[in-house]
């Protein structure tokens, strides 16, 4: 920890990647483990435009779920530091997997969202009367899946799905980010690519890599510092030893 606390220094460039354990705290069920669960499907057989294009109605009723919860949900201590950090650190960059929206909620001023937005949809078929993709703040749908404003097919949630392209800007702006001296990976499996490949980028660009979860992971033996529990109690407890 000392180790950490010494290099948190005014004008050192920061990088945190987040995931799903970050808003545990909040309430938000985590993809991998029991409550990663949603009527015994595993996420991995929801997140695939496969899926969405044999079951509509079965995906979407999982992200309707999932947007009411999320909903009721708030920031919890560990988004607040991250927040806190954004604001008082000038070279601070945050990289998160999560579409909650919890980290931009607690005032976190630039998110690097690799996964996109649970709160943005886009026309399943790329009408061309639709904007690409826009914001939908609806927990509560009168049919599912829900119709598309501009064509009258159906609208897909706008994150991204296993085996689909992430935004190429987004993972450049990641890339770039992960050219640092600090780069903590908090509340991730790390079983996911490109987002688990970053913390082998900063290692290799001399980064003091650091992971933060109550598990381990198989980013925990290539770190230089592996911190034991939850985002929420750790990231407090560093962010009072530098005294923000
Ligand atoms: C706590 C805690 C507390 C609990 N505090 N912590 C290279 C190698 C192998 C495979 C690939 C590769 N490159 C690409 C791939 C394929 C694929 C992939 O990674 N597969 C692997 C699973 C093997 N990747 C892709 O397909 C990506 N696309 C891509 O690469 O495009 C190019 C390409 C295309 C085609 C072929 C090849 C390349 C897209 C990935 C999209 C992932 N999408 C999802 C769903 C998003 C939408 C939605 O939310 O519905 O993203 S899947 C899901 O996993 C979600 C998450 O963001 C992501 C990561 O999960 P995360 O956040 O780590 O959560 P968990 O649950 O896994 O872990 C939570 C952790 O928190 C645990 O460790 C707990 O211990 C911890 N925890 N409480 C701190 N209080």
């Amino acid at each position: 920890m000392h180790a950490l606390v010494e290099r948190l220094t005014h004008n050192a460039r920061i990088t945190v990647l987040t995931g799903a354990g970050v808003s545990a705290a909040s309430g938000v069920p985590t993809f991998r483990g029991g409550d990663g669960l949603w009527k015994n499907f595993r996420p991995e057989a929801l997140a695939t435009a496969d899926a969405f294009g044999r079951d509509p109605r079965l995906v979407w009723e999982w992200y309707a779920w999932r947007r009411s919860l999320i909903a009721a949900c708030e920031p919890n201590a560990a988004h607040q530091v991250l927040a806190e950090w954004s604001r008082r650190f000038p070279n601070f960059t945050l990289i998160t997997q999560n579409v909650d929206g919890l980290h931009e909620k607690s005032g976190t001023a630039t998110v690097l969202r690799l996964h996109g937005s649970i709160w943005e949809v886009r026309c399943w078929e790329s009408c061309a009367a639709s904007p690409g993709q826009w914001r939908d703040d609806r927990t509560e749908f009168e049919v599912l899946p829900p119709r598309c404003p501009h064509c009258g097919g159906i609208i897909r949630p706008g994150v991204v799905w296993f085996g689909e392209m992430l935004d190429p800007d987004v993972v450049d702006a990641a890339s770039r980010a992960a050219d640092c001296d600090i780069f903590m990976t908090v509340g991730t499996s790390a079983v996911v690519y490109p987002a688990a490949g970053f913390i082998d980028q900063a290692r290799k660009h001399g980064a003091f890599t650091v992971e933060i979860n109550p598990e381990a992971t198989p980013a925990t033996s290539t770190v230089d510092l592996a911190l034991r529990g939850g985002a929420e109690t750790i990231l407090p407890e560093i962010a009072a030893k530098i005294g923000c």
